[in-house]
């Protein structure tokens, strides 16, 4: 695949190349912490993802073999979250975990190396994962003082179940790819050397299906976990879908040109 540079950005690397968006941590040196920084850089390339009509899938992955993203910079955190250059606390983590989940494309975690803490979390909150060999997974949260009782540990006990998902909170162990992919945390594991190659391949066959239902059901599979404003989703997509029936324009017609709305030609199906 021949990746074009969409923007640049100081923590992360956003290209795009048939069809897909490729989102890249670019903090190896860390290996791939954010920053708060880090995370509105994130979060305006998956907005320009979610606006882009050419982007079908994203793909999100960590800069390196050792890597996917370990979570928030320790470094750089304060009192009340990671405190970036403007020496403002915050925890924007969870803003990413919104425009990822929120996001009517699928996203699919691209995982060499760790995905560890903060980092785990988004590779959990991605539509899919395809991990590396050497891939490893686990949070730290208690360990390191911190915790993610939203998404990260309600949504991982639907993804694993509850007895898995509170061994991997309370005990904080790490996991190879192979457990991962047993208690069905992630996708497939395929060797480093092919991790790429793997990826873009199901993502290509996501984007051979069609764009609408890919989208209804991944706001179906959010209204499940997600409550009223899982709900809300799903009810935004059935309105844009609305607006494109001769039904839905007659009413928008009608008002228009200053006359009663005729529904009488439409079906009411069984
Ligand atoms: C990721 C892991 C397991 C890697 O271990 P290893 O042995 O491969 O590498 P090493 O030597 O630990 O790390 C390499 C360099 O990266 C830095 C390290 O300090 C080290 O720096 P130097 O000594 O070379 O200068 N590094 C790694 N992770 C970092 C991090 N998160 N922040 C800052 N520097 C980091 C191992 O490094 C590890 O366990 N890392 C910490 C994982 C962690 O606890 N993350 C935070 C969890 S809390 C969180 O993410 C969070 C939340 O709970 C709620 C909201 C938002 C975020």
């Amino acid at each position: 695949v021949e990746w074009q540079k969409v923007r640049d950005y100081q923590d992360i690397i956003f290209e795009k190349a048939e069809g897909m968006g490729k989102i890249t941590i670019n903090r190896p040196e860390v290996r791939n912490a954010f920053r708060p920084e880090t995370l509105n850089e994130l979060i305006d390339a998956f907005t320009l993802c979610h606006e882009d009509a050419e982007i079908g899938v994203v793909i999100f992955t960590g800069q390196g073999e050792k890597a996917f993203c370990s979570g928030g910079d320790q470094r750089v955190r304060g009192e009340g979250g990671y405190v970036g250059s403007d020496g403002v606390p915050r925890l924007n983590a969870l803003e990413l975990q919104k425009v990822i989940k929120y996001l009517p494309k699928p996203v699919i975690a691209m995982v060499a190396g760790y995905a560890i803490g903060g980092g785990h979390v988004l590779q959990l909150l991605c539509d899919l994962t395809i991990a590396a060999d050497n891939a490893r997974f686990g949070q730290t949260g208690p360990r390191v003082g911190s915790f993610d009782a939203g998404w990260g540990a309600t949504y991982m006990a639907r993804v694993v179940g509850h007895k898995k998902a509170r061994e991997i909170w309370y005990l904080c162990r790490q996991y190879d790819a192979q457990q991962a992919l047993d208690m069905g945390l992630i996708n497939t594991v395929v060797p480093l050397d092919q991790l790429e190659e793997e990826t873009v391949k199901w993502a290509q066959e996501i984007l051979e299906k069609s764009p609408i239902a890919i989208r209804f059901l991944k706001s179906a599979f959010n209204a499940d976990t997600d409550g009223l404003a899982g709900i809300q989703e799903l009810a935004g997509n059935a309105t844009m879908l609305y607006y494109m029936t001769e039904e839905g324009k007659e009413g928008k017609n009608a008002f228009l040109e200053k006359r009663k709305p005729d529904f009488s030609k439409f079906p009411r199906l069984p």
